[in-house]
């Protein structure tokens, strides 16, 4: 983590109620697909999948991103009269009670008509390379809008995966996206940025993005993470053959089958939680309340370091030294501030 990247700094314009959130904001996810490698088919109905967006607000999700063109590897296209009937109604619908819905397209003709039914955020998994008009309907929509990192759709992206060094060229090849979004018009303060894990990236090459999303947030714009469910979870908890050795040999992924990806929730909420802790700006999952839950404790821990850091060791020690002092003057602490009385 570094002061390049802190998600309670980060500032995108268009959503105020969102600012000064002091933690990392939760995306729920509500894809209007019958085919989502992740959910594909569950909330396919517009009703469906209105009544998963509420839920997902009850669990804690700050912002619904509604998608009707799956991206799952190997995915074709969904025509663009399609994927409008898919997304409308249920972006207006989930605006209508309230939601800070964001839309999950490629195509600018799809992103105008969706911020007219009430769409807050343009999510963007191609960065504006799918369609190069869409920097300029964004540009005049106002709106935030999420830069993914990107070399092609679905359907060739596997093919695409040629890194010198992934986590500079990810880096690189999104500062040349800002620089084209910027020119066409979209103003800086309206990009997030987001290095698309699981897209043109095999399993391991998304370890290094995460352990180093420093790297981004030196491009100075709020990051978005969307690790949810997604394959190099599924193969880090693989779960070991009968005779095979118990990992892939560099702890990254497992031996035997990839865990389906409802199994692979428990990772996410911990990518959340470390993604939150390096300054996230948001979190992008399907299963909600853990990652809600873990984006506060991200908070929790980092307010408390801060605390600590801000005082001198001289007077957290009472002059004393070594851990007995410290932890005394931590316990007496507990009496006078707001932190509930008891240590416990
Ligand atoms: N991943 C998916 C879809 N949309 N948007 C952003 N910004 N970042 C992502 O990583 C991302 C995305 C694929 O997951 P899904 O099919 O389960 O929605």
């Amino acid at each position: 983590m570094g002061a390049t990247m802190d998600a309670r700094d980060a500032e995108v314009a268009g959503l105020p109620e969102l600012s000064g959130a002091g933690r990392t904001l939760v995306m729920g996810v509500v894809n209007v697909t019958p085919d989502s490698f992740s959910d594909g088919g569950e909330w396919f109905e517009p009703d469906t999948a209105v009544a998963h967006g509420l839920e997902l607000l009850g669990e804690g999700a700050d912002v619904l991103d509604v998608g009707g063109e799956s991206t799952r590897p190997g995915a074709g296209r969904v025509p663009q009269d399609q994927e409008l009937a898919r997304v409308l109604p249920v972006i207006e619908a989930l605006a209508a009670h309230g939601a800070i819905v964001s839309v999950d397209t490629t195509r600018p003709a799809v992103a105008e008509r969706a911020v007219a039914a009430g769409a807050r955020i343009v999510n963007d998994v191609s960065g504006g390379l799918a369609e190069p008009a869409m920097a300029h309907v964004v540009a005049e929509l106002g709106v935030p809008y999420v830069a993914m990192h990107w070399r092609g759709h679905s359907d060739v992206m596997d093919g695409l995966e040629k890194y010198d060094d992934v986590v500079a060229d990810v880096r690189d090849e999104l500062a040349a996206r800002m620089d084209a979004l910027v020119g066409a018009g979209v103003d800086a303060a309206q990009i997030v940025l987001d290095p698309g894990l699981g897209f043109a990236k095999a399993g391991v090459l998304n370890w290094p993005l995460l352990a180093h999303l420093d790297a981004l947030g030196s491009l100075g714009r709020p990051v978005l993470i969307g690790a949810s469910r997604k394959r190099f979870l599924g193969h880090l908890l693989a779960r070991p053959v009968p005779g095979a050795s118990a990992t892939g040999g560099d702890g990254r992924s497992g031996a035997g089958e990839p865990v389906p990806p409802r199994a692979r929730d428990d990772a996410t909420a911990a990518v959340s939680a470390l993604s939150a802790a390096a300054g996230a700006w948001c979190v992008r999952v399907h299963a909600v309340r853990a990652s809600a839950d873990a984006v506060r404790v991200a908070a929790a821990w980092a307010r408390a370091s801060e605390d600590v850091t801000d005082k001198s060791v001289d007077s957290l020690t009472d002059g004393r030294t070594g851990v007995g002092g410290l932890a005394r003057t931590w316990q007496d602490s507990q009496t006078c501030d707001d932190h509930g009385g008891s240590p416990r």
